[in-house]
């Protein structure tokens, strides 16, 4: 067994393998890039070393500095994690020959999964069930297009070189193939450096079902059920869960016996996932690809059946057999994940960075698993991955899962970079969630349920930032007396007197998030206990409130017991209320003078700035050009995602104020246009 490993990853995954790690005994070895100083991963291990600068491909992708590290500490074996290097076969390759073991499939099993084609002819060659496809070596596009009329349209046009969706496209009829083909290959080309690809019959309706295998050094490997991850947006998993609701016995032990057999065929070790598809219509199933890493949602599997897959993946990378026969292996329950991701929803879920003020989880349980990477006053970078966090939930079954996931999601509280709680606590809520085993077109199935307007903060939510404020300005004064021992501050009498003389006020209150919303005032008359509020409708409570060290304030609205959050560096109140999205409020000074614009209106609508901090990749137009109002103009990448930009309105470029590969700061003009005169 090891005694000391390296993780080469960083967030929740690098937590969660050092939880493990600890758990067995092992020293751990965490890696951190110069923006993950004070990240907490580097907290949790034994030891931590820094390997370069924050963009990815200059730290957690730079598989030399990793090995490096590793001898550098006298680590024994080598853990990926999920995406960076975790199926990089040269990387798995180059631990091994540095000596280090790798927690992970040998590097020929990930390069044989790696490319699609040859996964699919060998998958075939095992009897794993294969959608009527063209997968071969001739790319000619005569061939192709050949192949693609013997299938039948529609098609799906796939690169070998890649997974997860990235640069598929849909031939629906011969009339558009050759662009179609065109496309998916400079696609594949720009994203793989590899322009192959594979054609397969297209499924309009399918759900994205996989299984967890494991297998070990000594030729055993068994099945840990499947995972439903239909619940997709831009292939980017949003829900999980497991088993996979609503399978057929027989077609769910198919798949598992289809998924151990891949795995053998390829001579697999250690934790893998067969993905397939499955045709709600045919109750059928086919091999779609394999990840040769740990994912994402492996809690889920954890969850139903009560193993470790870490520890697993440790043992069996340390030469011992599987800790269990098939036989022994049972699930049990239902289990639900879903990620929290920084991305803000008002902005078609464009990735957020930024300092996270506050951040709450419910409490865990045995029924209740968070596996967060970052905390309060940690940044969320744009050099990667934007998840946050997972929730994850168990119960006896399904509904009862469910009613458990609304619960603790309705208890998250975050406030910092926007999140897409309000979609995750729309898809736990739905209807159509408890009801269907989802397909991947769920949440454009159900676009109108899942994002609803904001309401308008409620008189309660109101009444609560009023008291958030009065109390924090009281803290706030107390304070300034207590450090200037002013023993004439109004504050420095120990009488419980109050400031305010006149015994009332009214107060400004304008409401950060959701925006757009006017400014409300709110008389205030302070009581002998407490305060009577009265709103703008004439509502009129009579309330009293303390806000604890934590900044949690504890209200008491005519016998309604509610809390807020003061966050101190904003000075702002968030209130929560029961799974509502939070509504934020800062406290309008009337002496304050309203914001100038910087911009005239015209001047605003003539502008494209980057709308976060990322690097340009690519030039869509020429300088000089006339273009149409939101005509993709430039591409910029930030968080392993690319951004198209474009024109804010008709008009001409007239000069581009960066060049191909600067990194830009939100916020930055990046073309100057020349309006149309409207
Ligand atoms: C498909 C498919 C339908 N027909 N292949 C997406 C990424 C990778 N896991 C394979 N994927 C798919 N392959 C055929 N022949 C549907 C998906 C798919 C999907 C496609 C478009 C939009 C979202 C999707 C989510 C999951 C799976």
């Amino acid at each position: 067994m090891f005694s000391k490993i390296l993780i080469a990853n960083r967030g929740e995954i690098a937590c969660r393998i050092i939880r493990t790690a600890r758990r067995l005994g092992i020293a751990t070895v965490a890696v951190y890039s110069e923006a993950d100083r004070g990240a907490m991963h580097v907290a949790l291990a034994d030891e931590a070393l820094c390997i370069g600068p924050a963009p990815a491909r200059e730290s957690y992708l730079d598989g030399a500095k990793i090995i490096a590290a590793a001898q550098s500490v006298g680590a024994q074996a080598i853990h990926p994690g999920y995406g960076f290097l975790s199926e990089n076969a040269d990387f798995a390759q180059s631990c091994v020959d540095a000596g280090q073991a790798f927690i992970g499939p040998p590097a020929a099993a990930i390069r044989a999964m790696g490319d699609k084609s040859q996964a699919k002819s060998l998958m075939e060659r095992a009897g794993v069930p294969l959608l009527p496809g063209y997968h071969g070596a001739d790319q000619h596009a005569r061939l192709l297009e050949h192949e693609a009329a013997r299938i039948g349209y529609p098609v799906l046009i796939k690169p070998s070189a890649g997974g997860g969706g990235k640069g598929m496209k849909i031939a629906a009829s011969g009339s558009a193939f050759a662009a179609a083909l065109a496309g998916a290959r400079r696609e594949a080309a720009a994203a793989f450096g590899d322009q192959r690809v594979l054609i397969e019959k297209y499924l309009p309706r399918s759900r994205h079902v996989e299984v967890q295998v494991f297998a070990d050094a000594h030729r055993s490997c068994v099945h840990l059920f499947d995972r439903d991850c239909s619940i997709q947006r831009r292939h980017q998993k949003i829900i999980e869960e497991a088993p996979a609701p609503g399978l057929e016995d027989d077609l769910r032990k198919a798949m598992s016996r289809a998924a151990v057999t891949a795995a053998q065929a390829i001579g697999y070790v250690g934790a893998g996932t067969v993905e397939f598809l499955v045709s709600p219509d045919e109750a059928a199933f086919y091999f779609m690809e394999m990840n040769t890493r740990l994912q994402v949602e492996h809690p889920v599997t954890e969850m139903i059946a009560g193993i470790d897959l870490v520890e697993w993946q440790i043992r069996i990378a340390a030469g011992a057999p599987l800790p269990l026969k098939q036989a022994q292996i049972a699930r049990a329950g239902c289990a639900i994940e879903a990620r929290l991701y920084a991305e803000d929803p008002a902005r078609d879920f464009l990735p957020q960075a930024g300092r996270i003020e506050r951040l709450d989880f419910p409490e865990p349980s045995p029924n209740l698993r968070i596996d967060a990477g970052v905390r309060a006053g940690d940044e969320v970078s744009i050099h990667y991955d934007p998840m946050i966090a997972k929730v994850i939930v168990w119960d006896q079954d399904r509904p009862s899962a469910i009613a458990r996931l609304r619960t603790a999601l309705g208890a998250v509280r975050s406030i910092g970079p926007a999140t897409n709680i309000t979609l995750l606590r729309a898809i736990a809520a739905s209807e159509a969630f408890l009801r269907d085993a989802p397909d991947t077109g769920f949440i454009e199935q159900h676009r109108s349920d899942l994002f609803v307007p904001e309401q308008p903060a409620s008189n309660a939510t109101l009444a609560l930032a009023a008291i958030g404020h009065l109390c924090a300005r009281a803290a706030v004064a107390r304070r300034e007396a207590e450090l200037s021992q002013d023993p004439w501050s109004p504050w420095s009498r120990q009488d419980g007197w109050r400031l305010n003389e006149a015994g009332e006020e009214t107060f400004r209150l304008r409401e950060i998030a959701p925006q757009g919303r006017d400014d409300v005032t709110i008389g205030i008359v302070y009581l002998r206990e407490g305060w009577r509020l009265a709103l703008p409708d004439g509502a009129v409570f009579h309330a009293r409130g303390a806000l604890g060290a934590d900044g949690v304030l504890s209200a008491d609205l005519d016998g309604w017991r509610l809390s807020a959050v003061w966050v101190r560096s904003r000075d702002e109140i968030a209130v929560f209320r029961n799974g509502e999205a939070a509504h934020r409020f800062a406290l309008v000074d009337p002496a304050a003078a309203a914001p100038h614009p910087s911009f005239s209106p015209g001047q605003l609508a003539a502008r494209l700035a980057s709308p976060m901090p990322g690097r340009i990749i690519t030039f869509l137009v020429e300088l000089g050009a006339a273009v149409e109002a939101n005509q993709p103009v430039l591409v910029i990448e930030a968080m392993k995602m690319e951004h198209t930009l474009r024109a804010p309105s008709a008009g001409v470029v007239k000069a581009f104020k960066f060049k191909l590969g600067d990194q830009v700061a939100e916020g930055v003009e990046l073309v100057a246009f020349e309006a149309e005169a409207t």
